[in-house]
């Protein structure tokens, strides 16, 4: 049980309105209540060490840049392009006969008289440099603070070079201030796949066929649930944007059913969709066992046809059977111990059951940059307010599109299915949570050591910039954005990844030798003074 005296400790050390600020961030479950809130996507506390990123961050780095046969452009200095190299690992192999640029790095390195002058020569340098040295299906410009600011014209350089090289050039305005977090950058990325990729290429597809959105192939994953997929018999007609192709999401209005496994990063694409297509859409969850047999019982349901349901239970039945037993024997070694959960805005809801099936109690939840949909449901969306930083972002009206528009089910089955699964739904990680549990959004760097200090989880779920601290101070941090060199973790054969990877980060005796021997033991003793 959560000490009820910790969280005003440790909003006491703020001036008064960071406190009253930070307060509304923070919460506990508590069933009891009838709808509990939390304040979210909103401005970090200047001076406070957040680690969310920038708009661009999340439109070139999360959502853009996994498409592995464009490539990918940075306008800006060269540290916005040096930082995003290579530091997420969404992985990608080419198609057979297609292109894979995911290990390059392009930036058009801007320098001051780029600054002075304007940047837009050196943009068309760099399109033109890469068309001819590297031909690829597609190029991406993604537009950094400085770009903004001098007012370089992305887009009507994109047109020109589109008409110039016969190849489909899309300009992004994801400066990073566009938004409070990475978040922005998403939905801006969002956008411009509904404006200008998708429905472009038309294509015959199976009957149970169907888009994976919000799955991004960190460590691989992505090929794990492909490989249950088509064990089943699936077509997958596109994946957003994991070892995804350019082509294939082009495609992606032909498929059946979208599947949306982070909520956060794509729900905007989901639902235009739906509206201009009528690709109805399922939350899914492919981390842990329990999740995974879940999600495709409702797949299988809401194609409902006898032989896919077999089919379904079949491969459930042997996927689980191969696992039980490593499964269990990683169990008994991390069976009774905590977990602190701090991810970018779906993960800390996601790997939830998967702690759970390996013994381990997940005290505390956080997020980056979620929105309040993410942690409350999405039926709380119709009650937020937007600021000014979420009109720096125009909402793309899409309508139906009468030539391809099609209705996958009918109005009374698809009411019927959404009682017996999340058709369209999201209920969110306060839902999952048990009473007494945190749940913070925005956690920063100092609210995370205090937290660590007073829970003393046995693993601590990070990124980058806070798995070393907490290292330091002899708590284990798997980073649950990249799986440090691991993975895959999803799916069937991933949870035992997972269950590996945290018995061995738990049960080593390294965590005994965190106070270095000499601070302990002096080894080399002396006397200060002149005693001859
Ligand atoms: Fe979605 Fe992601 Fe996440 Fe995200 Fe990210 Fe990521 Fe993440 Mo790092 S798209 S919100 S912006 S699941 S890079 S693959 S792990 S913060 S929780």
């Amino acid at each position: 049980m959560i000490d009820k005296n910790l969280l005003d400790n440790l909003l006491d050390v703020y001036p008064g309105k960071s406190m009253k600020n930070r307060k509304e961030h923070i919460m506990i479950k508590d069933s009891s209540q009838e709808k509990q809130h939390i304040k979210a996507n909103t401005r970090t506390i200047p001076g406070i060490m957040t680690n969310r990123g920038c708009a661009y961050a999340g439109c070139k780095g999360v959502v853009v840049g996994p498409i592995k046969d464009m490539i990918h452009i940075v306008h800006g200095p060269i540290g916005c392009s040096y930082y995003a190299w290579g530091t997420r690992r969404n992985k990608a192999r080419a198609d057979k006969g297609g292109k894979n640029f995911i290990n390059y790095s392009f930036s058009t390195d801007m320098q001051d008289p780029d600054i002075v002058f304007g940047g837009e020569k050196k943009l068309k340098q760099a399109i033109k440099e890469a068309v001819e040295t590297f031909d690829p299906e597609a190029i991406s410009i993604s537009a950094t603070c400085p770009v903004g600011l001098i007012g370089d014209d992305i887009n009507a350089v994109a047109k020109e070079a589109q008409k110039e090289y016969g190849i489909p050039v899309l300009a992004f305005s994801c400066e990073g201030y566009k938004g409070v977090s990475q978040s922005a950058g998403h939905h801006i990325a969002n956008n411009k796949f509904m404006s200008e990729l998708i429905g472009n290429r038309e294509r015959e597809v199976k009957k149970y066929s169907v888009n994976i959105l919000g799955e991004y192939n960190i460590g691989g994953d992505a090929w794990e649930i492909d490989r249950i997929f088509e064990k089943i018999g699936y077509e997958i007609v596109s994946t957003m944007t994991g070892d995804g192709s350019f082509k294939d999401i082009q495609a992606a209005h032909e498929a059946n059913l979208n599947l949306v496994m982070c909520h956060r990063s794509i729900n905007y694409i989901a639902e235009m969709f739906e509206e201009k297509y009528g690709i109805p859409w399922l939350k899914v969850n492919f981390i842990g066992p329990k999740a995974m047999v879940k999600t495709l019982r409702n797949m299988a349901k809401y194609f409902d046809d006898e032989e896919l349901i077999q089919r379904t239970e079949e491969v459930i039945a042997e996927e689980l059977a191969e696992i039980e037993e490593p499964l269990a024997r990683y169990r008994k070694l991390c069976e009774g111990n905590t977990a602190f959960l701090f991810v970018g805005g779906s993960r800390a809801h996601h790997y939830q059951n998967l702690f759970k099936e390996i013994g381990i109690e997940p005290v505390l939840a956080a997020y980056e940059f979620a929105h309040r949909d993410d942690f409350e449901g999405r039926e709380i969306i119709p009650e937020i307010e937007k600021t000014a930083d979420d009109r720096n972002i125009p909402d793309l009206e899409v309508s139906k599109d009468e030539a391809r528009y099609r209705l996958r089910l009918s109005k009374e089955r698809y009411e019927r299915l959404k009682e017996e699964m999340p058709l369209a739904e999201y209920e969110g990680l306060i839902a999952d949570m048990e009473d007494g549990k945190i749940i913070i959004d925005d956690l920063n760097h100092y609210e995370t050591e205090v937290l660590l200090k007073a829970l003393k989880p046995a693993v601590f779920g990070s990124g980058i910039k806070d798995k070393y601290v907490a290292q330091k101070m002899g708590v284990f941090s798997k980073q649950l954005h990249s799986y440090d060199y691991s993975g895959p973790y999803a799916g069937f054969k991933g949870a035992v990844n997972f269950a590996r990877d945290i018995s061995a980060g738990i049960n080593t005796p390294t965590w005994n030798y965190i106070t270095a021997p000499w601070k302990n033991e002096p080894e080399i003793e002396a006397e200060l003074g002149g005693a001859s």
